[in-house]
């Protein structure tokens, strides 16, 4: 049997550090035991500042909520009565024993008891300071009506047991554009999912959501058609939530396929849609070229723009409609600048096409590009400075297509840490947006990263925001759910450049694995019972689960928990076939050998729905693949030692 060589490669630096570490542990004298302070919240995404200082404001008793300023809306008013509700507190406005004053600094410094608060002047920043100005106050004041918001979701984490943990806190956002863009194939999100995510966006200070979903029609076949009014309706919905959230909505159209660039019946019928969007409270436009047709398709586009290089015409034809509708339409009305995406939106090479359209585009427009490659493993800051000049913008948005699994990646979800982007990115670029997974809730997790990473990409800690996101869709932060959830998620990191998945997993089976290697009887039934112990946890994911938090992950994610338990419940039958085979015991051998490919076979069940080359739901068309190369490993040694016994 081959049992070291398969993917020995994979648990040995984890094993050894975790080794090392026991040792020094063990040999260094044991220190005096003090009571530590009660660590302070995790924020996320990190401030670009924070000092612990000031008093804890107690909101369980009777507070006093003030708005200041001229900027904010009143939401930063409804947003404190929910803390202090959520506190247990009652709002007030005359005997309080606890103040928080909330709203915009309007360019002076806020005073409040001894305290000076100077806000940051950035767009978007605030400040947030605890005080005692006659009684306990936090004061949570932007510069701006953004800030003012960002600041009371900041109060909101500071708040833990009914208490504002004293702070001070100066923030601002290192990239300007923090955001999504929903601009996956496959089947589009619900409209309350939609709703849900931008409420979840506007927490984590996200600012943009880019409408773009690939499978609406009225984006791309029917793009000159204006929405009816039920589709109007929705998208009204959508343009008032984005603004509760404080997000902008840009809404797309993708005209490529179909169009004639030097039409005036074209123009006309994109500014239709347009007009028809702001006649409902939409200002953010965008018109996107990417994955269209590469040739010209009227012969009055052929006749103007003969640019002679690969492309040169296709980039002449797109710049002039994108000025034309950022310079008659866009600027005339005062909206804010348009979008784009190129019909070539990847890798540093500057192409005829690129340096073309960089030449003839008005550089108000933003352009998007989704890195060296569509998919892309790592993003420096030279590629992105590279892109930037390519195009000739000063406002690149990196169209990130992390973690969208659409296409040949249905099967999966993409549950792991965000990849590698270089954190001096905002000195190239304006900011990111993350193309999503089909599955909304579950794309949570890279949401609170990329929300993170563009907020404060020097102080991003990944491991310390996924360990919140986590906590906030569990519902708790240790016990059974929590370690359940851990576990699920480390089966589900598989992505296309992700060498390392399943970690814990691989960890646990190869100490099984190697200790049926030696003759060690009680080490192999204590490295059996710690895998046993992780993979009762991934088979009883679809019920311990069931009551967490975030209800859309569990639905999002269960047809893969589903499978995940499947082939846990496989797993364990393996280890039975294992030690059954190893002491002899031929007929609990054979049983457990019927019980495994049983299990197996479940996991080949289609339960995920998809679309067809028409756009019709193809129910459960999609078998949900799961780490499964950990998850298979051992059925594999099982397999063989049954075949050779
Ligand atoms: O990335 C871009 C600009 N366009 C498409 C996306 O719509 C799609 O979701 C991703 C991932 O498959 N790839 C694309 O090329």
């Amino acid at each position: 049997m081959d049992l070291i060589n398969r993917g020995s490669a994979r648990p040995f630096p984890t094993l050894i550090i975790t080794v090392l570490a026991g040792l020094v542990l063990s040999v260094l004298p044991s220190a005096p035991v003090a009571h530590a302070a009660p660590a302070p919240p995790v924020l996320s995404p990190m401030p670009q500042s924070v000092t612990w200082q000031g008093p804890a404001v107690d909101l369980t008793g009777k507070v006093q909520i003030t708005k200041v300023g001229t900027k904010a809306g009143d939401d930063v008013v409804a947003q404190a009565t929910r803390i202090v509700k959520k506190a247990g507190g009652t709002v007030v406005t005359s005997g309080a024993t606890a103040r928080i004053v909330v709203g915009t600094a309007d360019g002076k410094p806020v005073t409040q008891g001894g305290l000076t608060l100077d806000v940051p002047t950035q767009a978007e920043g605030y400040a947030l300071a605890t005080v005692t100005s006659g009684v306990p106050t936090a004061v949570a004041v932007g510069a701006d009506a953004d800030g003012a918001f960002y600041a009371t979701t900041v109060l909101e984490q500071l708040t833990i047991g009914g208490s504002v943990t004293g702070a001070l806190i100066k923030d601002w956002p290192t990239m300007p554009v923090r955001g999504m863009v929903e601009g996956f194939y496959g089947i589009p999100w619900s409209h309350q999912a939609r709703m849900d995510i931008m409420s979840y966006m506007g927490a984590q200070r996200m600012n943009t959501y880019i409408y773009a979903p690939k499978d609406d029609p009225y984006l791309r076949a029917k793009w000159r058609e204006l929405y009816p009014a039920a589709e109007l309706e929705r998208m009204k919905a959508l343009g008032k939530a984005a603004q509760a959230a404080h997000l902008d909505l840009v809404v797309t159209l993708s005209p490529g396929d179909s169009i004639c660039y030097s039409s005036d019946e074209d123009y006309k019928a994109a500014v239709a849609v347009f007009e028809q969007l702001r006649g409902i409270g939409i200002k953010n436009f965008y018109v996107a070229f990417d994955d269209t047709t590469w040739e010209l398709g009227c012969d009055s586009d052929k006749a103007a723009f003969t640019g002679a290089g690969e492309l040169e015409g296709l980039a002449q034809a797109q710049a002039h409609f994108l000025n034309r509708i950022q310079r008659d339409y866009i600027k005339a009305k005062g909206l804010p600048d348009l979008w784009t995406v190129p019909t070539q939106y990847t890798g540093t090479e500057a192409t005829v096409y690129k340096t073309t359209l960089g030449k003839a585009l008005d550089n108000a427009v933003a352009v998007q590009w989704t890195g060296i490659s569509v998919v892309t493993d790592s993003i420096t800051t030279a590629q992105a400075t590279q892109a930037a000049a390519n195009y000739g913008t000063d406002r690149l948005v990196i169209w990130d297509n992390f973690p969208a699994n659409d296409g040949e990646n249905q099967a999966r979800l993409f549950l792991g840490p965000m990849p590698a982007r270089e954190a001096t990115l905002g000195s190239a670029i304006t900011g990111i947006t993350t193309n999503p997974m089909i599955q909304p809730y579950a794309s949570r997790l890279a949401l609170a990263e990329y929300a993170s990473f563009t907020w404060h990409p020097a102080k991003h800690d990944a491991q310390a925001t996924r360990d919140k996101a986590i906590a906030e869709i569990v519902g708790k932060s240790s016990g059974t759910e929590w370690e359940t959830m851990q576990a699920f998620i480390d089966v589900q990191e598989q992505w296309e450049f992700t060498g390392w998945q399943a970690t814990d997993t691989w960890n646990d089976i190869y100490r099984f694995i190697w200790a049926l290697e030696g003759s060690d009887e009680a080490w192999l039934e204590a490295k059996a019972a710690t895998l046993r112990a992780r993979l009762r946890l991934l088979r009883n994911a679809p019920t311990t689960l069931e009551g967490i938090a975030a209800t859309g992950f569990y639905t999002d994610t269960k047809p893969w928990m589903d499978v995940t338990s499947n082939w846990a419940s496989a797993d364990l039958a393996a280890i039975d076939l294992l030690l059954a085979l190893r002491r002899g015991d031929t007929q609990a051998a054979q049983k457990a050998n019927a019980t495994m490919e049983s299990m197996v076979t479940w996991t080949t069940k289609g339960r995920v729905n998809t679309l067809d080359d028409k756009g019709n739901v193809v129910t459960n068309g999609i078998v949900p693949k799961v780490g499964e190369n950990a998850m298979s490993e051992l059925v594999d040694q099982a397999r063989t030692a049954w075949a050779n016994r």
